[in-house]
């Protein structure tokens, strides 16, 4: 089987579906937003999950049209929530490398916006290092999604080549800290080290800082210990369908 050929019909039948995983203002504990991740039940083969597919989609191109799909479902859904009363969730959205470059991305992000008739200031899109091999091409794209009143979140942050003139020349709204330094943060020092150090520069540049990958309470007391002011993870909830979600929006407002 070809997957890419699988991803065509799934895409033309809809079967790619959206979870969401709560981002949680670690001082109060409240609910500030939720990354949306897609998911793919592929009806003889199973859950394929999108480390697996992405990839693919990203080789093909089909990550184009798929990254649309994704961006309208989380949009749609997110402004649905919202005419329910649940007015100051932000949803966030992971743009592949290859999407930030699409020349046509601008216009698609504006389109679906107006059609589904949510504010950019709920949007944010995570990024990861990659894209920024080519500081002035990243910087002219990102500042044009600034522009549009869109929030823009470095993923995996510390994880690949960080560099700190991307801090200087990017204009990005959060860091978003990689899970690596999570994982082991309670034990290793110089997990501790760097997460504080982070949280410093972040503060000091005006950023915002969210930790990824916290699975503990240890963890938890850690991050509360270094300052660090939001958090996800399977501590505070894995990623949900939008009906378990719903439910934890009722629970939680
Ligand atoms: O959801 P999970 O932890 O299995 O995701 C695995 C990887 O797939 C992560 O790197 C995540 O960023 C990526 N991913 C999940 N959902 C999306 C998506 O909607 N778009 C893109 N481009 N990547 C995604
Ligand atoms: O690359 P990105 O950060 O977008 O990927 C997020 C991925 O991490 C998702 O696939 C999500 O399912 C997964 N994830 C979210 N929270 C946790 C966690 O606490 N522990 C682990 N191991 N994975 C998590
Ligand atoms: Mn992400
Ligand atoms: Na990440």
């Amino acid at each position: 089987i070809l997957l890419e050929n699988e991803m065509k019909k799934a895409i033309k039948l809809d079967q790619f579906t959206l979870e969401y995983q709560p981002k949680i203002d670690i001082k109060s504990g409240k609910l500030i937003g939720m990354e949306a991740l897609v998911r793919w039940n592929h009806p003889e083969l199973g859950k394929i999950p999108p480390g697996k597919f992405i990839p693919i989609a990203e080789e093909t191109g089909l990550i184009t049209v798929l990254g649309e799909v994704i961006l309208r479902k989380g949009c749609e859904q997110t402004h649905r929530w919202q005419e329910e009363g649940y007015t100051d969730l932000v949803l966030s959205v992971n743009l592949s490398t290859k999407q930030l470059y699409q020349n046509d991305l601008i216009e698609k992000i504006k389109l679906i916006l107006r059609e589904t008739n949510l504010d950019s200031k709920w949007l944010e899109l995570e990024v990861t290092e990659t894209a920024f091999t080519n500081i002035d091409n990243a910087q002219s794209i990102l500042q044009e999604i600034r522009d549009l009143g869109i929030q823009v979140s470095i993923d995996d942050f510390g994880a690949g080549y960080s560099s700190f003139s991307y801090l200087k020349n990017l204009p990005v709204n959060t860091l978003k800290i990689d899970a690596s330094f999570i994982r082991d943060i309670d034990l290793n020092k110089e997990s501790q080290a760097i997460v504080n150090g982070i949280v410093d520069i972040a503060e000091k540049l005006k950023l915002n800082v969210i930790a990824e990958g916290i699975e503990t309470v240890e963890q938890l007391d850690q991050l509360k210990d270094a300052e660090c002011p939001q958090g996800q993870g399977y501590y505070f909830s894995k990623p949900l369908t939008a009906d378990t979600f719903h439910q934890f929006l009722k629970k939680e407002h």
